[in-house]
């Protein structure tokens, strides 16, 4: 039997999803609409046509869940939008270690992604890593977690149907955005201030995440063409950013990979229940906002190089000194145009015919000598983990407490791969991309 209800396009979905959750932040944190305005601001005044049509609305989202099961419901939620998970990071294994492992939920065709680029870094406490936790609080935190409830009745009934029908139907899609909508949207209910505490002196992170009633929107994030004018405007506009702009800095070739930075984290008010009844209205510090610019997206070769030059800029005295020794390590170890990047097998590129014909077999390299093909840079769609350890870090009130062992659990990458389905590599991804610009081409 055929089916025949007509369902919604999962590209328009995701459109109306990122620009309602963009509407609800600005209302929830003002400084957000600041920062946005100050993007396409800098956006207007930076000639770089690259992804110049996805610039405006393009944002990336952060979330944070407290079981897999839950990471399990967003992976459904969010497949019904056209993103699918790409990429493992933990984030347990940095200068920080924060007991999260995280993944980015995100179209995966470019062209889907130019109808609409809008990514969620999801990340899952990882509540029996007992470095972190100990028995009792894992006990309680897993007890918690049965009772805690992401999704209303209502969308939990039209993620179900509409996972089982293959799509969300037309008819009641824009429902459907609205309760996905709500599900991040910070809630009020009173949180308890001892339980708090208790996983707070473990992780600021820990007690965002599982001493609330639900999940909310921890930032979003705009993308702008040249990151170091934005933060020079937002501090000229009196808004405090952290010092650093994370990732890799401006050097002699193509930016690379992703560069973040944002500004700190935002006094805002919570309702809070102490354990005689008494409710109290304090003060927390969790939710930021954060700008990004993004560059080439790198082989596992490039990627190393890349690595490497950033830690050749760890131990330097300042920031000044930092950027520099690792703007000479760049420019010595790769490159430095996006053709010889491609080739020589750092970066992905996407090639396409420039000046006809093809002669049959004729080796890649001469038909771009020869003028023939071109290539064009593939934008890095995905995340780095020390960006987002420091990012996590420099926003937290405290680092919480400090952990002897921060190596990866590989188990947890595992159960990370259960709740989600499939998840993809982004490497492979980028790979594709390329190949099939080849193929396309007829070889
Ligand atoms: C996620 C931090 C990482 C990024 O852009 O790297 C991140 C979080 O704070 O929940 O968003
Ligand atoms: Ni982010």
């Amino acid at each position: 039997m055929t089916n025949n209800i007509d369902l919604a396009d999962p590209n328009e979905l995701r459109a109306a999803l990122a620009a309602g959750l963009s509407q609800m932040y600005a209302d929830e944190v003002p400084k957000y609409g600041h920062l946005v305005d100050a993007t396409e601001r800098v956006n207007a005044s930076v000639d770089d046509d690259r992804d110049a049509g996805r610039l405006g609305t393009e944002r990336h989202g952060a979330v944070r869940v407290a079981t897999f099961d839950e990471l399990a419901q967003l992976a459904q939620l969010f497949g019904l939008f056209g993103m699918q998970a790409v990429g493992f990071y933990d984030l347990r294994t940095s200068g920080t270690p924060i007991p999260v492992v995280s993944t980015a939920f995100r179209p995966i065709d470019r062209a889907d992604m130019e109808s609409s680029p809008f990514r969620m870094f999801t990340s899952t406490l990882v509540a029996d890593d007992e470095r972190f936790f100990a028995p009792a609080v894992t006990a309680e935190l897993g007890k918690r977690a049965q009772q805690r409830q992401l999704f209303s009745d209502e969308i939990a009934a039209l993620v179900a149907e509409s996972v089982a029908a293959g799509g969300v139907a037309a008819q009641v899609a824009s429902r459907f955005v609205e309760l996905a909508i709500d599900v991040f949207r910070l809630n009020d209910e009173p949180i308890e201030a001892d339980w708090y505490a208790q996983l707070d002196s473990v992780s600021p992170v820990a007690s965002d995440i599982a001493a609330a009633a639900g999940t909310h929107l921890n930032h979003l994030t705009p993308r702008v063409a040249d990151i170091v004018a934005l933060h020079a405007l937002m501090e000229d506009e009196g808004v405090t950013m952290i010092d650093r702009i994370q990732g890799p800095p401006a050097w002699d070739g193509p930016d690379v990979l992703l560069r973040q930075t944002s500004f700190r984290a935002l006094d805002e008010e919570r309702t809070f229940l102490d354990a005689d009844g008494q409710q109290r209205t304090d003060v927390v510090r969790v939710r930021f906002g954060e700008v990004e610019q993004r560059g080439i997206a790198l082989t596992p070769e490039g990627r190393a190089k890349v690595d490497d030059a950033m830690a050749a800029g760890a131990d330097a005295a300042d920031e000044s000194e930092r950027l520099n020794r690792i703007r000479h390590a760049l420019n010595s170890g790769l490159p430095s145009t996006i053709e010889e990047l491609v080739a020589q097998g750092y970066a992905f590129g996407r090639y396409s015919l420039k000046s006809g014909p093809i002669v049959e077999r004729t080796p890649i390299e001469v038909l771009m000598a020869d003028g023939v093909l071109k290539v064009e840079p593939i934008t890095y769609e995905d995340f780095l983990p020390a960006s987002a350890a420091g990012i996590f870090a420099s926003n937290l009130a405290h680092g919480g407490a400090a952990v002897a062992d921060d190596s990866a659990r590989l188990g947890d990458a595992d159960r990370l791969r259960q709740a989600v389905g499939t998840l993809h590599d982004p490497y492979a991804l980028y790979a594709a991309e390329q190949q099939g610009s080849l193929a396309a081409l007829g070889r």
